[in-house]
């Protein structure tokens, strides 16, 4: 709490000078959290069109401090999210927030793994005063382009850590493939649509997606 107190002050004097940018990194305080990844897509949950090899692909979880970091609703998908979102593939959304770290808008990135559609994955990372801010994102598989994600939780409200969040998971369209059901053939959208939650079907009942197709619990170590 002190050092939290201590680095708004700092940060608050360095902030009169334009120039300086010390006061980003005079004080650095580290918590460890657990992100859990409790999926609850069945045929019984969710049965339209319920696909044979229903899976999330690997999650990719950050800790941040710049908003919408690894995508915003309402705006087109980086290359590295719509390779996510298309494939489940990791490495070009790594190198984008490689370059988010060096940057100074990103501390750290965990790869969790592959799970069923009712499967349960989880990761550990460090979120610190300078970067408390944590998203995550994860293909929903197979689909043309659909992905869950929480986007921008913080971790510190009210000056203190939080102990700890359980959130649903929101589904989004990528806006890279026109392909309207699971298992639809490659059908990429050119040029990209903005990226935006989904409401109809397959996954959605045209209004909204009940119930979420599963849970995230964030608990601080
Ligand atoms: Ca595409």
């Amino acid at each position: 709490m002190k050092k939290i107190f201590l680095f708004f002050l700092v940060f608050s004097i360095f902030s009169c000078n334009n120039d300086d940018n010390e006061g980003t990194i005079i004080i650095e305080d580290i918590a460890i959290y657990k992100i859990v990844f409790n999926a609850n897509w069945t045929a019984q949950t969710h049965p339209t069109n319920y696909p044979s090899n229903a899976h999330f692909s690997w999650m990719d979880g950050v800790t941040h401090n710049e908003q919408n970091v690894l995508f915003a609703k309402g705006l087109t998908a980086s290359a590295g999210m719509e390779s996510m979102a298309e494939t489940g593939a990791t490495d070009l959304l790594a190198t984008e927030i490689d370059a988010k770290r060096a940057s100074n808008k990103a501390l750290e990135y965990k790869i969790g793994n592959v799970i069923g559609g009712n499967g349960i994955d989880e990761i550990t990372i460090n979120a610190s005063v300078n970067y408390p801010l944590f998203s995550w994102v994860s293909m929903i598989a197979p689909s043309p382009d659909w992905f869950v994600a929480n986007s921008n939780i913080p971790l510190i409200v009210n000056d203190a850590w939080v102990e700890q969040i359980e959130l649903d998971v929101f589904l989004f369209d990528a806006g890279t493939d026109s392909g309207t059901d699971f298992t639809s053939p490659n059908n990429d959208t050119n040029p990209k649509e903005p990226v935006f939650l989904i409401a109809e079907p397959p996954l959605g009942n045209g209004l909204t997606v009940n119930p979420a197709v599963g849970k995230i619990i964030i608990t601080k170590q």
